[in-house]
This record gives C-alpha cells, sequence and structure tokens, in this order.
C-alpha cells in the first residue's frame, strides 16, 4: 500500500528576536551579573560572565533570528525568559493554539476536511502538560473523530510520528491521519546562558499522511522508505519533569536545555548518515537520483556536512535547503519547515530525503518520492 504526506502547514510566530538583540540585552545581563559579584570575582569565588557576540552565532550555528510566542520578557536582563500569564482549563494551551493553525493550513492542501481525519499525533520535544493528551484537546477543537496521542522523540518527534502514522493506516487503525508539530521551546531556553541562549525559535509544523489511492493533492510526496534509529547519549538533555518538587535541593538550572555541542555534532552526525546512506542502499537508490536534502535544522555547518556526504560533493543551496537564519532551530519542525517552505519544484518521480536528528540520539529518516 502507497502511503503520501499530502499536505503541510506552518503557523510562525509574529514576534520576532534578531542576534543583535538578543546578544544586547545578554551583554547587559552580563555587565549587570559582573557587577553585582564584583566582590566574590575579586577574591576568586565567582567566575566573571563574557560577552556573546552576533559574529560567533552566525559563524557557529547559521542562525541570525527566531520567531517566538511571546517576547517580553525574554530581553528584559532582569528577566531573562518569556512571560506570559497561565490560561485556565477552558482556554487552549499555546501548543493547542499553534497546532490548530498549522492543521488547517495541512488540511486544505491535501483537500481533508475534519471529517476525513481518524487520527492525530501531536508529537514535540516538550508538552505544556502530560494529560489529557494535548492532541485530543486539538481533536475537540478541529471536530475530528476517531483517537489522538502525543508522543515525543525530542528533535525526530515529527518523522518518528509520521512513521507512527504510517503504520497506522498500514495496521488499519487510520486512513488519514494529521500529526502536529508544536514546538515551544523558547520557555526551555536559557537566555542567561551564552551557550545556548541563542539557539532555539518557537513554531509549529503539521503534516497529513494518507494511502495514495484516497489522495487528491497535486503536491503529494510518496513515502518510499522509513528508516529510525536511537542510541543512548547525555549530551543534549533536560532534566525537568513530574518528580521535580520532591526533591529536597532543586537546582535552578533544571528546566533548562542543555547541551555538549562539540560532543553532538562529532558523534551524531555518522549515525545521520549511516542511517540515510543504509535506507537508500535498501530502495536502490543512488545520491544523484535525489533531488533534494530536508534535513533537521540544528546548525548550518551540520547541514551541509551532512549534504556533502550523502550527495558526495557540496550541495547546491536549493538541493538542501536551510531556514535555520530566521528560524534558528525549532526542534522536530525544523526538516518540515523545510520541506513545507522548499517542496515545489519537483517532477514526478524524482527522490528525495527527510531527515531529522537529534537528542537521544534520535535519527529518523524518510526517503520521498514526488507523485
Ligand atoms: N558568543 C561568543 N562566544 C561563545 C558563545 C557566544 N554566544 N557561545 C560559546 N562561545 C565560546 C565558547 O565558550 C568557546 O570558547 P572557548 O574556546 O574559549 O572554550 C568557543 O566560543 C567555541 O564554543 P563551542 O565549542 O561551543 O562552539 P561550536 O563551534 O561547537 O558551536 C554550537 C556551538 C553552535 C552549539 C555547535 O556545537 C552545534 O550546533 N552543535 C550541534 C548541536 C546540535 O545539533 N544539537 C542538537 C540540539 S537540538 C535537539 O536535539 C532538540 C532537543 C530538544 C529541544 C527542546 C527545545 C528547547
Amino acid at each position: 500500500q502507497n502511503i503520501v504526506i499530502s499536505g503541510s502547514g506552518l503557523f510562525t510566530p509574529a514576534a520576532t528576536i534578531s542576534n543583535a538583540e538578543l546578544v544586547a540585552s545578554y551583554n547587559q545581563y552580563v555587565d549587570l551579573f559582573n557587577q553585582r559579584h564584583a566582590a566574590e570575582i575579586a577574591a576568586g569565588q565567582c567566575q566573571a560572565l563574557e560577552y556573546s557576540s552576533t559574529e560567533f552565532i552566525e559563524k557557529a550555528s547559521g542562525i541570525k533570528a527566531r520567531h517566538v510566542l511571546y517576547k517580553e520578557g525574554i530581553l528584559d536582563p532582569e528577566i531573562m525568559h518569556p512571560v506570559f500569564a497561565k490560561r485556565d482549563e477552558d482556554t487552549p494551551p499555546e501548543m493547542v493554539e499553534m497546532a490548530v493553525s498549522a492543521a488547517r493550513e495541512a488540511m486544505a492542501q491535501a483537500n481533508k476536511t475534519a471529517a476525513d481525519i481518524d487520527l492525530i499525533i501531536c508529537a514535540a520535544s516538550n508538552m505544556q502538560r502530560p494529560y489529557p493528551a494535548l492532541s485530543i484537546e486539538l481533536q475537540q477543537i478541529l471536530g475530528v473523530e476517531g483517537y489522538a496521542f502525543d508522543m515525543n522523540v525530542a528533535c525526530s518527534s515529527a518523522t518518528f510520528a509520521i512513521s507512527n502514522a504510517v503504520n497506522a493506516i498500514r495496521g488499519g487503525t487510520a486512513k488519514v491521519v494529521l500529526v502536529v508539530n508544536p514546538e515551544f521551546a523558547s520557555p526551555q531556553v536559557d537566555y542567561k546562558n551564552r551557550d545556548s541562549h541563542f539557539i532555539f525559535g518557537d513554531v509549529c509544523t503539521a503534516t497529513i499522511i494518507e494511502a495514495h489511492s484516497s489522495c487528491t493533492s497535486d503536491n503529494a510526496f510518496t513515502i518510499l522508505g522509513m528508516r529510525l534509529k536511537t542510541s543512548f547519549s547525555n549530551n543534549i538533555r533536560c532534566d525537568i519533569g513530574y518528580t521535580e518538587h520532591c526533591f529536597a535541593e532543586t537546582d535552578p538550572k533544571v528546566p533548562f536545555f542543555k547541551q555538549q555541542g562539540r560532543k553532538v555534532f562529532k558523534e551524531l552526525l555518522p549515525i545521520v548518515a549511516d542511517v540515510i546512506q543504509n535506507e537508500m542502499a535498501a530502495l536502490n537508490i543512488g545520491p544523484d537520483q535525489l533531488k533534494r536534502l530536508w534535513l533537521h535544522q540544528a546548525n548550518i555547518n551540520m547541514n551541509i556536512f551532512a549534504a556533502k556526504k550523502i550527495l558526495g560533493r557540496d550541495p547546491l543551496p536549493q538541493e538542501a535547503p536551510l531556514v535555520l537564519d530566521s528560524y534558528a532551530n525549532t526542534a522536530s519542525a525544523g526538516s518540515i519547515i523545510a520541506f513545507h517552505k522548499n517542496k515545489t519544484g519537483l517532477n514526478s518521480g524524482d527522490k528525495a530525503v527527510l531527515c531529522s536528528f537529534g537528542a537521544g540520539y534520535s535519527v529518523g529518516c524518510l526517503i520521498l518520492e514526488r507523485c
């Protein structure tokens, strides 16, 4: 049974933060911190903080700006986190609100109404609550029958969810599946940490997955193959969890994303290349047949390195499109944004790769063919 991605959608928050704005506020925070701890710093009991720089950020990551849901607070050196009101039980949380918007675009593209959808998977790096599942609230808002569930494989949440969608269709529990990836990353960013304050942005993507026989979209992609891989690593980690309030000592850094960026770069790339190359070999697809690589968007150098390894030459910019410059790292949504914004211009039969990689480690590779 041929299964296709027949539509995609994207919700982009209106507010943006440029590197210049982010670095200016961080550097103000550094000045305040160093003034307030001048005595301890002079006595060698505390390390002075160093300035961040726009040049470093752009060169090391390719990021120039990011979208955020709530800009207020992030740039205030006395606050350094998004400030927003807690919503009551009758108001959908931000992640559900973003998902409604992205879902509607994907459904329109795939010519689907709520009545056509049997399953909704909400897949993201963080959930605003453990239960009831965000996807079930989204199901109610969209007016979808059937069933819904949430899942998390960090940066590979979207590709792993698409593979779950394919399996649900093959298993007969659904005919048409909506996958949403609301990545509300900014609350997990430690804006007081120079190493990671620039990395993430907020966004939501959506895809419709269905059997080829029922697809009426004129811009659909057949899923020729899927390969998923995980391998445990502490190098990208977040420890916030529901047991946190039980501990006698609380660590103020617990809610935040942390990583050993260099180690991630070195260890993850070979796994990514292996997964993609093994799936290409299984499908008998050579690098010269690949017309596009929609890769996870974490780091420009990592993306170019991976594309070069797969293609065996330098990629042209349109072959491995980047959205990092304006969106930053958007966890699981990154490769789907690259797909959504750069899926036109391919001919029927053209092959492409959509691949996520990140925390876990986790890698999810889909080999696609333009219908
Ligand atoms: N400004 C100036 N200097 C800086 C800054 C800064 N902002 N930050 C660090 N430096 C300094 C460092 O301190 C270091 O100084 P020194 O040499 O004196 O020690 C020097 O610059 C070089 O630092 P790095 O070695 O860290 O620099 P890199 O060139 O390695 O670049 C990166 C850092 C950009 C982080 C890079 O390592 C990278 O991108 N690696 C890949 C990481 C990756 O892909 N991670 C995936 C994470 S995403 C994911 O999996 C999703 C998880 C779930 C998300 C949840 C949402 C929040």
